[in-house]
């Protein structure tokens, strides 16, 4: 069993319901998964978007889970739920109903074209670092950086607690 951190965002409200819904959704929905164990999960957030125009706010949020799925299934897994939840890609860090993405994999460094892990945009993003400090306070990146440490030197970008 491998411990992985997910991110999980939205800022559009689907036929899922509203931010808020579709990550609780979401959230159930994974773990029902017969090879997936929940652990832990973070507070939700509701955070600035990052991304081209004007966008609402996102909400975020982080779990820990369990699973006995390699790397590439668990994507798989993670861009069905997307897809349950009416998913469009369109523009890149354009709005969305349901993000789902695999920030950490144990302690693995994987760089191939369908899948970067850790993910590649972790360690400048508080609104990802701030869900993760909820689920490990001693938690570091493969690479040894301190997530504590990387959200104390994140700028601010208007991310709150909910
Ligand atoms: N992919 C590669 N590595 C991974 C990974 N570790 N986890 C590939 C998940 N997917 C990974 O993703 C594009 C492709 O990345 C996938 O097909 C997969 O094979 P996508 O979800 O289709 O597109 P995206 O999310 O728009 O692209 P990208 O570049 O992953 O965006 P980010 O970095 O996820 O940023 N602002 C706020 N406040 N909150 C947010 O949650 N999210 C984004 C999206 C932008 N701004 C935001 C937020
Ligand atoms: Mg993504």
């Amino acid at each position: 069993m491998q411990p992985v951190y997910i991110g999980l965002g939205s800022n559009l409200t689907g036929a899922m319901g509203e931010p808020v819904e579709q990550l609780k959704q979401a959230l159930e929905t994974l773990a029902t998964h017969s090879q997936i164990t929940l652990v832990n999960l973070s507070s939700n957030y509701r955070t600035k978007a990052i991304g081209p125009g004007a966008q609402p706010d996102y909400i975020n949020a982080a779990a820990l889970i369990e699973t006995q799925l390699d790397p590439l299934d668990l994507l798989d897994q993670l861009q069905f739920i997307e897809q349950q939840h009416d998913r469009e890609r369109g523009i890149r860090w354009g709005a969305r109903t349901l993000d789902l993405d695999m920030l950490m994999y144990g302690n693995l460094t994987i760089n191939t074209p369908r899948l970067t892990i850790p993910h590649p945009r972790i360690a400048d993003r508080a609104f990802v670092l701030a869900p993760l400090l909820d689920l490990n306070p001693d938690l570091s990146l493969p690479d040894g950086q301190s997530v504590a440490k990387l959200l104390a030197n994140c700028p601010e970008q208007g991310i709150f607690r909910l």
